[in-house]
């Protein structure tokens, strides 16, 4: 195998990655999104790509089947049901991580040739309130930013947005920027500290949901201090004056922020005309999501600050390919290519160029609405594309049950365990990253190519032959007759051609002759191309608009909980669940907390606590922590039923969503809390995959094999069966420790002298070090030392893993920081860590601010 060009499978920013002939995964160095870096996701690539866990026949009813059975089984499911109950009785539901190619042909089938528009997918969980607020001030869906305007800008606001673990390539390159221009400000709005927080010169711990009236407040004294640029808004802005107005109408104070921060930040934003506001799922996932985009947007036309280099709205996507799934029409209110579904010459020159025998001429159903209709009986077959519903929308067993009772059910996935496919009839396998050939849209409209340097295994099919294929028996042979996935770029980027008389912003041209095994990652419409550069937007009267927003009246549930990512970790844990290195860096669900609220609940470190909502309970560890704010919460939300018993955080979501975009508002729920105090907590490290019994069950990959944190209310009647039954180990020789003075029971199990599993219980937290007693497994170690749980006096405890890439702890980090590194350059020099992908770095400079008092009092 050659040295193969392609481009990470994760998150928006889209880097370039270099596989080499031995496999290994370097940042593409020449790519324009990253230029050789990667973070500690992209990193560990590598990791994730074997045939653990994965999907490789198709399955019917739980039984193994072959791809003619499978295929014609769901062709005739749907035929059949669209005949009974016509074409709105069925739905695909897709995704941002499908390429462009699979995600156009779903579209196709479902808008062109079933003649629904019942395909929504999990972008109305992450853009669809940028996508409503862009059409209502731009006429389009654009996004005019780029990533060089971050580097260009001398104040950049990052809005609802953890950069630092969830763009991280993006961040270290504003880092860099700054390091080299230390003048630029950088403001974090959020409302708890993160460790994108640690970079910003302002942070403002705004309320949940107080943007609109922080922006609205912005809009007002830009307009009192005559920072409006007249002459801009005269020749393309309109509805200037009603929106200043309703700016006014809004209390700044909502925010939840002092006069003082406020005054702050207002003048700063009034002084900088290279000004880029950044935004994300803080501003997105929100019953006022829309109103936040064009509260944004709002201040940035006012001032003409957009369209010019170093400044303008950006709105950074979340999927490495929710851009892509926006151009070809993914969402149910879309049609393909930027036209419009509510248009008739826009459908009429679609169904021609696809030469379809209907077209759609309604929206279809958006993500939470649709799962509604599966409750209510209304979808009777439904097909699930590259996305995990049963844990990743709100209300997730409420989808659960949803899923299970549409009579027909399809999903098409690389894993087979995922608490989706559990719910399905039909399993299709799909392949994978490494796998495929495609072309994905980064966050700044830069598509690149996916390409294959891994034979597909036996068994699965790429997305768009799969779906091509169920087409082509459903009577549609001729116009889904693909060979290849260059083929369908050709004719996305053609029908782009035939849709050139409606003035839209997508433009592929570029692309028109474009050599696809070849193609170089290209921006669209053309590289360094500057949208609204010269005031022109897409509304019928060429302007833009500024929309009136009000502030949403706040109400204060005892907890506000808020949901978010971590750093190692992609969504439901497929794929970056099987890296040990990824899953060493937060390892169980949990909850962070502030000090004063978990005094109240009587929550002390390493105590579970209960988070309850009307729609059900989750069960999470403690993280008492001042970066939250009293009286909020945040959980992850990453956890699924496969990985943990009480974890699964949209347990206890609503699906309460914003009236404009249908997003769900998955940031600021009503919750209430309180200390679960179990039985008995337990920590066991195994060498196979334990198995999840208690309450309380959270499980981890790891080096040595896999580790389980457990808690219940049961005390077992017999600890060997009950250690043998959750470690997975029938066989093996077990030795038992008791200690009734503390109430700790320890067990090993071994085979051959060599240790398969360490269990530990106990009234109180398990306190053994986690990465020592993972590290014995599969050692000689005598039971007896093994259960001391500790490390051995030659060999110091690592503690808790920050640097992923170098496997660094942060005890080894304090160690080397008593020694005299102070700084993180001086600590990468001693350890290592944060050396590689740096996407650490702001971890240990928080731990060095950490400890910075007790060191400056030696
Ligand atoms: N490591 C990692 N990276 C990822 C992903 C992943 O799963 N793991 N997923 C990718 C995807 S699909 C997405 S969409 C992106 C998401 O990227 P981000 O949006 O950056 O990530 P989140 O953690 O969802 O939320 C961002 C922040 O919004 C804050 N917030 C909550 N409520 C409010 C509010 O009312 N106002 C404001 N101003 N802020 C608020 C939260 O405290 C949180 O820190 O990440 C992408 N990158
Ligand atoms: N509480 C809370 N909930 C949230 C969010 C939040 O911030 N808080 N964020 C929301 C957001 S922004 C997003 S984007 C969603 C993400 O949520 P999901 O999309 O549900 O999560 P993923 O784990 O990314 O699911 C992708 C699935 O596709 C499979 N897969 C991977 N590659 C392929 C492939 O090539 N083909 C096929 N067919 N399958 C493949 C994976 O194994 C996995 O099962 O979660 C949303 N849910
Ligand atoms: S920042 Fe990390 S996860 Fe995102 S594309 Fe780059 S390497 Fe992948
Ligand atoms: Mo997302």
């Amino acid at each position: 195998m050659s040295l193969t060009r392609t481009t990470c499978p994760y998150c928006g920013v889209g880097c370039g990655v270099l596989v080499d002939a031995d496999g290994s995964i370097t940042g593409d160095p020449d790519h324009p999104a990253n230029f050789g870096r990667l973070c500690s996701k992209g990193a560990a690539l590598g990791e994730t790509i074997d045939l653990a866990g994965r999907l490789l026949h198709p399955k019917i009813n739980g039984d193994q089947s072959d791809w003619d059975t499978a295929l014609d089984l769901v062709a005739q499911k749907f035929s059949a049901t669209i005949a009974e109950h016509g074409p709105d009785s069925v739905a695909f539901y897709a995704s941002g991580q499908l390429l462009t190619e699979d995600y156009y042909v779903a579209n196709k089938l479902m808008k062109g040739f079933i003649g629904a528009a019942n395909i929504d997918t999990n972008s109305r969980l992450c853009m669809a309130s940028s996508v409503a607020g862009h059409k209502r001030a731009f006429g389009t869906d654009t996004v005019p930013g780029t990533y060089a305007d971050l580097e260009e800008a001398d104040l950049i606001v990052l809005v609802g947005s953890n950069l630092a673990w969830c763009h991280p390539v993006l961040y270290q390159r504003i880092a860099a920027a700054k390091l080299a221009r230390p003048d630029m400000r950088i403001v974090n709005i959020d409302p708890r500290r993160t460790a994108t927080t640690d970079l910003a010169d302002l942070h403002l711990q705004i309320s949940p949901d107080g943007d609109v009236a922080l922006f609205n407040g912005l809009l007002a004294h830009l307009a009192s201090t005559d920072k409006l640029d007249a002459t801009y808004t005269r020749n393309h802005v309109t509805g200037v004056a009603e929106t200043v107005s309703a700016a006014r109408a809004s209390t700044p104070a909502d925010s939840g922020l002092t006069p003082a921060e406020l005054a702050t930040f207002y003048a700063l934003w009034a002084q900088t005309p290279r000004v880029v506001t950044v935004y994300s799922q803080g501003v997105n996932q929100s019953a006022s999501g829309t109103d936040k985009v064009n509260a944004i947007l709002n201040c940035h036309l006012a001032t003409g600050r957009i369209g010019k280099p170093g400044m303008g709205p950006f709105s950074v996507t979340g999927q490495p390919n929710a851009m892509g799934g926006r151009e070809v029409g993914g969402l149910a209110n879309m049609l393909a290519n930027h036209l419009e579904l509510g248009n008739p010459d826009h459908r009429q020159a679609v169904q021609r160029f696809w030469g379809s025998p209907t077209i759609c001429t309604t929206p279809g159903l958006k993500a939470v609405d649709l799962f509604q209709a599966c409750a209510d009986g209304k979808i009777k077959a439904l097909w699930i594309m590259s996305t995990n519903p049963a844990v990743s929308l709100p209300d997730a067993d409420g989808v659960a049950a949803a899923i299970a009772k549409v009579p027909f059910v399809v999903t098409s996935d690389i894993i087979e365990k995922t608490d989706t496919n559990n719910l399905a009839d039909v399993l299709l396998p799909a392949t994978g990253w490494g796998e495929k050939d495609g072309t994905v849209t980064n966050s700044e409209r830069r598509i690149s190519r996916q390409r294959a340097f891994l034979a597909a295994p036996s068994g699965a099919r790429p997305d768009w032959q799969i779906i091509s294929d169920v087409a082509a028996r459903m009577g549609h042979a001729s116009a889904f007759a693909y060979k290849n996935p260059s083929e369908i770029f050709a004719e996305y980027v053609a029908l782009d051609g035939a849709a050139s008389q409606f003035s839209r912003d997508l433009d592929l041209s570029v692309f028109a002759d474009a050599d696809y095994a070849q193609l170089i990652p290209t921006q669209w419409p053309r590289n360094d191309h500057r949208f609204f550069s010269d005031g022109a937007f897409y509304h019928p009267d060429g302007r833009a608009r500024m929309v009136p927003v009000t502030a949403p009246v706040l109400t204060k549930p005892r907890f506000a909980l808020n949901t978010g990512r971590n750093r190692d970790q992609w969504h439901t844990m497929t794929r970056s669940g099987k890296s040990a290195r990824l899953g060493a860096h937060l390892a169980e669900p949990y909850v962070e907390i502030h000090p004063a609220d978990a005094t109240e609940l009587g929550v002390r470190a390493g105590h579970l606590i209960s988070v309850e909502s009307i729609y059900g309970r989750t069960i999470l560890r403690a993280l008492i922590t001042p970066r939250i704010a009293q009286g909020q919460l945040f959980a992850p939300m990453h956890w699924t039923r496969q990985r943990s018993t009480s974890g699964l955080i949209n347990r206890i979501t609503a699906p309460v969503t914003d009236p404009h975009s249908g997003q769900p508002a998955l940031k600021a729920g009503c919750v209430s809390a309180k200390v679960f105090k179990p039985k008995w907590y337990g920590f066991a490290a195994t060498k196979t995959e334990p198995v999840a019994r208690a309450e309380y069950a959270a499980i981890a990959r790891t080096q040595t094999g896999w580790q389980i944190e457990l808690a219940s209310g049961k005390i077992p009647t017999d600890w060997e069966a009950t250690a043998r039954a959750i470690c997975g180990q029938a066989q093996g020789e077990v030795s038992i420790h008791t200690d009734p003075a503390t109430g700790t029971i320890r067990v090993a199990i071994t085979s051959n002298g060599e240790i398969t599993a360490l269990f530990f219980a106990s009234s109180d937290p398990v306190i053994v070090s986690r990465s020592c007693v993972v590290e014995l497994i599969g050692t000689q170690t005598p039971p007896l030392v093994a259960l001391a749980g500790r490390a051995a006096t030659d060999q110091p405890d690592a503690g808790v893993k920050i640097c992923a890439c170098f496997n660094v702890g942060r005890n080894t980090l304090l160690r080397a920081v008593t020694k005299g590194a102070r700084s993180v350059a001086a600590l990468g020099e001693v350890t290592c860590a944060g050396t590689n992908c740096g996407s650490c770095k702001p971890e240990i400079a928080a731990l060095l601010a950490e400890v910075s008092l007790p060191l400056a009092a030696e």
